[in-house]
């Protein structure tokens, strides 16, 4: 990795990823992507940034020659509540997007990472352990996405040895960027709403149960894997991987004991629900481990004391 384009730069995870890349590789070596949403001014600031829709293949085409880009990072994708409201702007963006970046990769050599997800699973798939190799039928479009994407990435890598990479993320926690539109997105509202309110309304029933992580492990996950010795990898796209597994009644206890007065009440909203409970409640990520000793820091309860202790200090400066 030299030269690295991040396509949906401004969202939730690659908000957190530009930085980390701009410090470890040097901020003109990070070219940053957005397009709907306002770039914040770390990354405007901070190194190269363009907003380009990622339909746009001409323009992807250029900023890869311009910059001689070797590694991509594409994040761009509708999460899978909004997906649901549009499912066909849902394909369009997630697979003709990917389809674009795949190309570019193809032509100019460029290493991809992809972000898959637990949404790539479905009902009928085991849901406790849910094994590295198993049943992926899901019955959300943006599920249909992910788990076409995966076999995409593994079809440029098996048919023109593009170093394709995945990994399936769990519900993603993080307090810069808040996510857009998915089904895990309660445990990241729960935060805010408890800082602010004391008191939260989650959209899921209490005893849902789903994979999670804090975003500085899923950060180092994505680099981690790219970083990997190639030979290393059997299971490209894309490994399982998870850093801890809880329902939103967990949740709300171990917000409680920091903010005593916390309570939480359900209204839960039936097309959230079904897309959740058609999801694993726990991974097994032992191939992840195995291959590039993918090996998360942070639990449930420092996970807690992290985000209510960065998010009261970035509210209290707003
Ligand atoms: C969503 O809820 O849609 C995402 C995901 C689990 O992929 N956070």
């Amino acid at each position: 990795m030299k030269k690295i384009l991040i396509t949906g730069a401004t969202g939730q995870i690659g908000s957190e990823l530009t930085p980390v890349l701009r410090k470890k590789f040097g901020s003109e070596n990070v070219i940053a992507v957005g397009h709907k949403r306002k770039p914040g001014r770390e990354i405007l600031e901070t190194g190269p940034y363009s907003s380009v829709d990622i339909r746009d293949k001409q323009a992807l085409q250029r900023l890869v020659t311009d910059h001689d880009v070797d590694t991509v990072f594409h994040l761009v994708s509708l999460l899978s509540a909004v997906a649901e409201e549009q499912p066909q702007r849902a394909w369009d963006i997630n697979m003709n997007g990917l389809s674009n970046i795949l190309e570019i990769s193809r032509e100019y050599h460029c290493a991809l990472f992809f972000p898959s997800s637990i949404a790539a699973f479905g009902p009928l798939t085991p849901p406790d352990n849910t094994p590295q190799d198993t049943i992926q039928h899901p019955n959300t479009i943006y599920g249909i996405t992910k788990v076409s994407g995966e076999l995409l990435c593994d079809y440029y890598h098996r048919r023109f040895g593009v170093d394709t990479r995945s990994v399936r993320f769990p519900g993603l926690i993080s307090h810069k960027v808040l996510p857009g539109g998915g089904t895990t997105d309660y445990a990241v509202h729960i935060f805010y709403h408890a800082l602010k309110d004391n008191h939260y309304t989650c959209f899921l029933r209490s005893d849902t149960q789903l994979d999670m992580m804090y975003m500085p492990d899923a950060i180092q996950a994505a680099i981690q894997l790219m970083e990997s010795d190639r030979e290393g990898l059997i299971h490209r796209n894309g490994y399982n991987i998870t850093a801890m597994s809880f329902a939103p009644a967990q949740l709300a206890e171990e917000i409680k004991k920091h903010i005593p007065d916390f309570t939480i009440s359900y209204t839960v909203d039936p097309v959230r629900q079904a897309i959740a409970d058609s999801w694993p409640r726990h991974m097994d990520d032992r191939s992840a481990r195995k291959e590039w000793q993918w090996a998360p820091q942070y639990t449930l309860a420092a996970m807690v004391e992290d985000m209510l202790d960065k998010l009261s200090h970035r509210i209290k400066a707003s």
